[in-house]
């Protein structure tokens, strides 16, 4: 290839560690999760996968996004969940599956699960900030959940190092080494990881809708949100809500107590999507992966909605002191870091 030709003339001896004209040791990778296959049975197969999640509501049916590089794409968990798009290959007994990081003894990021498969290629992603890992770098983990997320069961561990995981970059699909007893195969793509910014104006009686982005684990996500918009005939508001009065809300924290026609982002994929207020703008860090979907709450009749929010949505990298932490929401000026 020409590319890695270029570097080991240009890098020579230091090819392995990474071309320091390029600086990988300080950069955030992305580990996209292509194909994993479990031989193990779910240990509690009696457990029905959860239907009718809100966001898989949100999100519409049949989802997917394309993704840079490698030509795969990203599809919702939730394409597998609903009635109509049941597969006939999926099982109660095969198991819920979710890939998750793991460095020491914890499990710092997961995968949306992937529910009764045996096989599963959903190209959910996970944001790594090098200057975050130690040198022994960290555990890549297949897990069968239980109990609606409540335990899991380890099905497969991969270990990578960091100057492994380096070395593992732009090489296209890789299928990671076993140590110790796995019955779980793993092929991933590690590629560097690239911000992206996405626009979408809803209109109010439109009530939610798909923002064209992906969301990496554990990437830090900042959203904006301007407008003036009515859900009824008591007043204009601002992405704020309705600061007049109540109305049909969303029944998930934090929109089932906060403020009626409140600007909302959601982000992830499933059951684990999560959901955060945007009342003008706030920065997410530790992102869920998945999807962004943005809306008003307002779950009630939306023909008397009018007027719009334009929202904008930018993922970018997280810096070594903004990951590894489960998924937090502040307004965006009380923080400062920039990678
Ligand atoms: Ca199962
Ligand atoms: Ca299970
Ligand atoms: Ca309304």
């Amino acid at each position: 290839m020409p590319t890695a030709l270029l570097k080991t003339a240009t890098c020579g001896a230091l090819l392995l560690a990474g071309c320091a004209h390029d600086r990988p040791r300080n950069e955030t990778l992305r580990l996209r999760i292509e194909n994993v296959q479990s031989q193990m049975g779910d240990i509690d197969p009696s457990e029905p996968p959860p239907q009718g999640s809100l966001f898989c509501a949100l999100l519409g049916t049949a989802v997917s996004l394309a993704t840079d590089g490698i030509g795969g794409a990203v599809t919702s968990v939730c394409d597998s969940m609903s009635s109509n798009g049941r597969r006939s290959d999926r099982r109660a007994e095969a198991p819920d599956i979710t890939i998750g990081l793991k460095i020491g003894n914890h499990v710092v990021y997961r995968s949306p699960t992937n529910y009764n498969t045996i096989s599963a290629s959903s190209g959910h992603s996970f944001a790594i900030p090098l200057r975050a890992l130690k040198p022994e770098g960290l555990f890549v983990i297949v897990e069968d959940e239980d109990e609606g997320g409540k335990s899991y069961e380890q099905l497969g561990s991969f270990r990578i190092t960091k100057r492994e995981l380096v070395g593992l970059r732009g090489r296209g699909l890789l299928r990671l080494a076993k140590e110790g007893p796995n019955t779980a195969d793993l092929e991933v793509v590690v590629e560097k990881f690239v911000g992206a910014t996405a626009s979408r104006r809803l209109l109010a009686s439109e009530g939610h809708a798909r923002v064209d982005v992906e969301v990496p684990g554990g990437a830090v996500v900042e959203v904006r949100a301007s407008g003036r918009y009515y859900v009824d005939s008591r007043g204009a508001m601002d992405p704020v809500g309705h600061v007049n009065g109540d109305g049909e809300n969303y029944a998930v924290p934090p929109l089932a107590t906060a403020l009626h026609g409140a600007a909302f982002v959601a982000i992830g994929d499933g059951k684990d999507a999560k959901y955060f207020l945007v009342p003008s703008c706030v920065l997410i860090v530790g992102a869920p992966a998945g999807f962004v979907v943005v809306g008003i709450n307002d779950n009630g009749n939306r023909t008397d909605n009018s007027g719009f929010v334009d929202f904008s949505v930018t993922v970018r990298s997280p810096a070594a002191e903004e990951w590894g932490g489960d998924a937090v929401a502040a307004p965006c000026q009380e923080r400062t870091i920039r990678p």
